[in-house]
């Protein structure tokens, strides 16, 4: 790859709820994967050609068969960190599913976009499992505490004990998401320690041989912004890739707080990108800043796919629902050109209520949709899970605007409207400081209808803070999508747009 001079990108690299990112390269190929819970399909596989423009190319548990998420699965569980690896000709992807009756699990396949393989089971691995393969051809599976054994990956079989590897940093929490690495002589392992909050924190040892022993690193910690005044906070559980031109790269997590002290986020733990220098045989992270410079060819920019009209038969794989999405409860050839959704569960409470979103990328945004409730109710949400939502809702003649938050439900008197489809449209405007109120929530959402003429009648204001990840706990952030509540309703296009 030849360096063309500088260029300056945009942290997130993934914007929205993409958290635990785990990359490896083929030639000058990227691939990336992420965590995604309580939600079906499961872990989204991204594709870039220079570490920051990144596409979504499907998920790799897309078949209830390899995704048992069921109703008791409660929100922030299902399918924590993976670790996404090539070796031999065939990718390899390692996850643990935490809902009842899941476990640790591998999938493979020849080609990224899959299909991926049905689950191969791993008895006895806790959570964000890795894969590293040594050179006489074993391989490794080191995970969360930070333990390892020897296992066929072909059969799931564990071959060797569990042997406790590392402790992290004396004092430091939780030791997780480790990812072992064969660099020049040295075998080198990193975790992230200190809890994926404020006090989240990357750090690395290394030694002779896959199991050790480790030395840890005398700059340990080798990433954290601890403390409030960064913009970018919770960094941690990273995973490093070698450029073609040997240069060295980091994927992380991290969240942008908005609002004031604490800092409430509203887009979950996202996916940022950090240059990585080597001195005496130890990695230096450098900064992670919402605006970074790169000295290598960046290559032409994703554009944000704002539109969906449903035209194809399958749905695009940014579409997630709570747990899981039969066949049963959606279509889109009942009426060609409109999402057509059943109604399963009541409302969003419910922990399978029919629900397509898609992850909220922007801290402003505009979201709208064309809802046909003729034969039942439903309409746009803005989901973070059962407790905490808000609901923008059609059917009987009228729109109707319910809040969500914990213990509290309020449904707000009905709105009447014409007869016919009506057009949906909820703003998200980011709060500023100077913008007129004390900038203590992170942004405001009004909600309302749209008319013909695009003249927006704002229904009701409500305030972001509630839709948090500081407020309602887990590791999620929003998505914000079309759900059925009773009957049919039917969706005949979707608008995203960052504001
Ligand atoms: C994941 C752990 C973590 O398994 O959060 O931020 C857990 N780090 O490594 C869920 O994302």
């Amino acid at each position: 790859m030849t360096v063309v001079g500088s260029h300056s990108f945009t942290n997130p690299v993934i914007a929205g709820m993409h958290p635990d990112p785990s990359v490896c390269r083929v030639g000058d190929d990227y691939y990336l994967a992420c965590s995604s819970f309580e939600y079906f399909p499961g872990v989204p596989i991204f594709h870039s050609r220079d570490l920051v423009n990144w596409e979504q190319i499907g998920n790799a548990l897309d078949r209830p068969g390899q995704l048992a998420l069921p109703p008791s699965t409660r929100s922030s569980g299902g399918v924590y960190a993976p670790t996404l690896r090539h070796h031999d000709g065939r990718f390899w992807l390692i996850t643990t599913n935490v809902a009842p009756g899941g476990g640790a699990m591998i999938v493979t396949s020849v080609d990224i976009a899959g299909p991926w393989s049905d689950p191969i089971r791993v008895p006895g691995v806790g959570i964000d499992p890795d894969l590293v393969w040594d050179d006489q051809g074993n391989c490794w599976c080191t995970y969360a505490g930070i333990s390892q054994i020897r296992i066929d990956p072909v059969t799931g079989r564990v071959l060797t004990r569990p042997r406790k590897l590392w402790s992290g940093t004396p004092g430091a929490q939780a030791p997780e998401a480790p990812h072992l690495y064969r660099i020049g002589e040295y075998w080198y392992l990193m975790i992230a320690e200190g809890g994926t909050e404020r006090a989240h924190a990357v750090s690395i040892a290394r030694g002779p041989a896959p199991d050790g022993p480790f030395e840890p690193c005398p700059a340990n910690p080798i990433l954290s912004h601890r403390g409030r005044d960064h913009p970018i906070q919770n960094t941690g559980h990273a995973d490093l890739v070698r450029a073609p031109d040997d240069s060295w790269w980091m994927v992380l997590l991290g969240v942008r707080p908005g609002g004031g002290t604490p800092g409430w986020h509203v887009l979950g733990r996202e996916t940022f990108l950090a240059p990585v220098t080597w001195h005496d045989g130890w990695p230096v992270v450098g900064a992670v800043e919402p605006v970074m410079t790169a000295s290598w060819p960046s290559g032409p920019p994703v554009p944000v796919d704002g539109r969906d009209d449903f035209d194809e038969p399958a749905l695009h794989p940014r579409w997630v629902s709570p747990r899981s999405r039969p066949d049963s409860c959606w279509s889109t050839t009942d009426r060609p050109g409109w999402l057509t959704l059943h109604a399963r569960d009541r409302s969003l409470d419910d922990p399978s209520v029919t629900f397509v979103g898609r992850r909220q990328q922007h801290p402003s945004c505009r979201v709208r949709t064309l809802v046909d409730s003729s034969s039942g109710r439903g309409g746009l949400a803005v989901r973070l899970d059962e407790s905490h939502h808000y609901e923008l809702q059609t059917g009987d003649g009228g729109v109707r605007v319910t809040a969500r938050l914990g213990s509290v439900r309020h449904t707000m008197p009905a709105w009447p409207v014409p007869d016919g489809p009506v057009r949906l449209r909820i703003d998200v405007r980011a709060a500023a400081p100077g913008d007129g109120h004390p900038c203590q929530e992170p942004d405001v959402l009004r909600l309302g209808v749209e008319a013909e003429d695009g003249h927006f009648e704002v229904l009701t204001e409500l305030d972001g803070r509630y839709l948090s990840t500081e407020v309602a706990g887990g590791f999620t952030g929003r998505v914000i999508g079309m759900f059925a509540s009773e009957g049919t309703v039917r969706f005949d296009w979707f608008d995203y747009e960052p504001a």
